[in-house]
């Protein structure tokens, strides 16, 4: 499967990152010890709770949009009024890249999340270092000791925590107090099959403590209004707002 195949080039990739650039120099990073930007609380007071994703491509679409900026984006997003933007920075799979979430931060004042498939510590020190409030962790792709132990460290660099799951298994292992929100995603990442339901399914499994995201396939007003009676305040739309000629134009509408 395809989630197999983008950790074993994420660990290669991650290995040769570090010999490149040693952590101690990533932490020089003037973005380094700066103050985060709270997307917990943004959602907690938002009445759309949008979360607006930069995505060029994916392996279940290929492209969706290679001829928008990342600058005009972030700015786009922020005008609309979102709560926070995601920006994806694997470069392989998505065509992202940690210069995208660089440009991001230089173009508006939005909470940043780093989309990325983290398996070490070094990627979250680099989240810090190029500009991210938040970091994703994806339970499926990690134990509950990596979730633990990655979820602290965030934490003591200010970071928040959005972890990912998919199922009632993974939900299980990850519930612990150092995460901020819960995501479900809709999408199955090993098929690319994607159903509202799961996000409806899981709800009732999510204490009330965290705040709970529904991550992909949301296509339209509607299914928002469908996901908030079963307590969701985020939601991570990437796609629907991507495919148009201006993302951002996309986001206000
Ligand atoms: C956005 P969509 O269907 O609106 O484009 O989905 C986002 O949820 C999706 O990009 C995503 C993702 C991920 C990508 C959710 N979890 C993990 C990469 C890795």
């Amino acid at each position: 499967n395809i989630l197999d195949k983008i950790v074993a080039d994420k660990s290669v990739e991650v290995k040769l990152r570090k010999q490149l650039i040693p952590i101690s120099q990533v932490e020089q990073s003037v973005l380094f010890n700066r103050e985060t930007i709270s997307l917990a609380k943004k959602l907690k007071n938002s009445t759309t709770g949008i979360i607006a994703e930069h995505k060029r491509r994916s392996p279940s679409k290929s492209v969706i949009n290679q001829n928008l900026n990342v600058f005009d984006v972030a700015k786009g997003y922020e005008k609309a009024g979102v709560c926070g933007m995601s920006v994806l920075t694997d470069a392989k799979y998505f065509g992202g890249s940690l210069d995208d979430l660089l440009t991001a931060r230089a173009s508006c004042n939005l909470p940043l999340l780093r989309k990325e498939f983290i398996i070490d510590e070094y990627q979250i020190i680099e989240a810090k270092a190029y500009g991210a409030d938040v970091i994703l962790l994806i339970a499926s792709i990690l134990t509950k000791e990596e979730i633990r132990t990655f979820s602290r460290l965030a934490k003591s660099l200010n970071l928040e925590v959005l972890l990912e799951v998919h199922n009632e298994e993974e939900l299980q292992k990850s519930i612990m107090p150092s995460l901020d929100m819960l995501g479900v995603n809709n999408r199955n990442l090993k098929t690319f099959e994607v159903s509202l339901d799961t996000s409806k399914r899981l709800s009732q499994l999510i204490p009330n403590d965290f705040v709970k995201v529904s991550e992909s396939g949301i296509s339209n007003i509607e299914a928002i209004k469908e996901l908030e009676p079963y307590g969701y305040k985020g939601f991570l739309i990437g796609e629907n707002f991507m495919k148009t000629e201006n993302a951002g134009k996309s986001a206000e509408e």
